[in-house]
């Protein structure tokens, strides 16, 4: 191996979901993450090998390794006939549980020839999904929502894309911004939190579904590098202040996991480990990461939430 672990340690049997485990999967990958009644939930990628379009399917376990999937996918194309023309392809879902109103909020990008919109849908069971609306212009991938209201507002992170003019888009940069709204629906107040700080993130960086802590919103994020021979996504933490959370009061200046797997270096999309959120289990001061590996298979990685939060604040 290349590189000394650090921050995030991978489960020894990974991976833990491959397209062997899901009959006519291509890739089974970036999948969003929670906890209900008491089992893990997975809404995994499902890019299909006959060449359909992928859609997210639910995948559920009692002991956080072994996953099983349910009969039907969970969500496809939007059901709603007004947006359904924006969401021929959804992927990377990310979750976010909140107990104010005990609903489970999905965001997630919905891509169509028109660019790439953000999506927000609800849940209550994992079973129905229920799409509320378009919440993001194109080009916006990576819509995601704070557990609570803070001050008496929603508030989210995302990465709208900026294109630097170059048809090939190899010149695509992207910043995490940061934005509120009274009800969901209406959002505004769109502020940058957070350029790209270090080579290992230096082409862009995406958020995932802020985890709250006594030291500040912990936010799992992924990072991109680009080299002669392509691009690196690694995973790396951020810390936010939990009253104003568009205050970044840590960073890790090093990623806490970067590809040095076969599965991580081979597959559909190379050298990719990406995640569309984390689980923190606090009692046992741990972080769990289900992540995609190379877009085609999940991996698990754990790491301890208080040293995460130190290599944060060593910045
Ligand atoms: C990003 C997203 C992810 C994917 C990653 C690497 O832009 O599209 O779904 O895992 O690229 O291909």
């Amino acid at each position: 191996m290349l590189f000394k672990e650090k921050g995030l340690f991978r489960y020894e049997n990974n991976p833990i979901i491959t397209p062997a485990d899901y009959p006519g999967a291509l890739a089974v990958f970036n999948c969003g993450q929670t906890m209900y009644q008491g089992q893990t939930i997975l809404l995994c990628a499902i890019d299909p090998a006959n060449g359909g379009l992928p859609y997210i399917h639910v995948a559920r376990s009692d002991d956080g390794i072994h996953f099983t999937f349910d009969e039907k996918p969970f969500i496809t194309q939007s059901r709603l006939p007004h947006i359904k023309e924006l969401d021929w392809w959804p992927i990377d879902p990310r979750v976010t549980y909140f107990p104010e109103e005990d609903v489970y909020y999905i965001m997630r990008p919905g891509n169509s020839d028109a660019g790439c919109v953000a999506f927000l849908g609800k849940t209550h069971d994992f079973v129905t999904y229920e799409d509320i609306d378009v919440i993001a212009l194109p080009n916006n991938r990576v819509p995601c929502l704070f557990p609570e209201k803070i001050n008496g507002m929603y508030y989210r992170l995302d990465r709208p894309y900026v294109l630097l003019n170059d048809p090939h888009n190899e010149n695509q940069r992207g910043y995490i911004w940061i934005s509120e709204s009274p009800d969901l629906i209406h959002w505004g107040r769109h502020r940058i939190l957070l350029r790209p700080w270090a080579n290992w993130n230096i082409v862009k960086i995406g958020p995932t579904p802020p985890i709250k802590t006594k030291d500040g919103w912990l936010e799992i994020i992924h990072g991109v590098s680009g080299s002669c021979s392509g691009q690196r996504y690694s995973l790396g933490a951020v810390l936010l202040d939990l009253e104003d959370p568009t205050k970044v009061i840590g960073r890790c200046d090093e990623p806490l996991i970067t590809p040095d797997r076969e599965y991580e270096y081979m597959g559909k999309v190379p050298n990719v480990i990406f995640t569309c959120g984390a689980i923190a289990d606090y009692g046992e001061d741990r972080l769990r990461v289900y992540y995609g590996a190379a877009d085609t298979s999940i991996g698990l990685a754990t790491g301890s939430l208080s040293e995460i939060i130190a290599m944060c604040k060593q910045k």
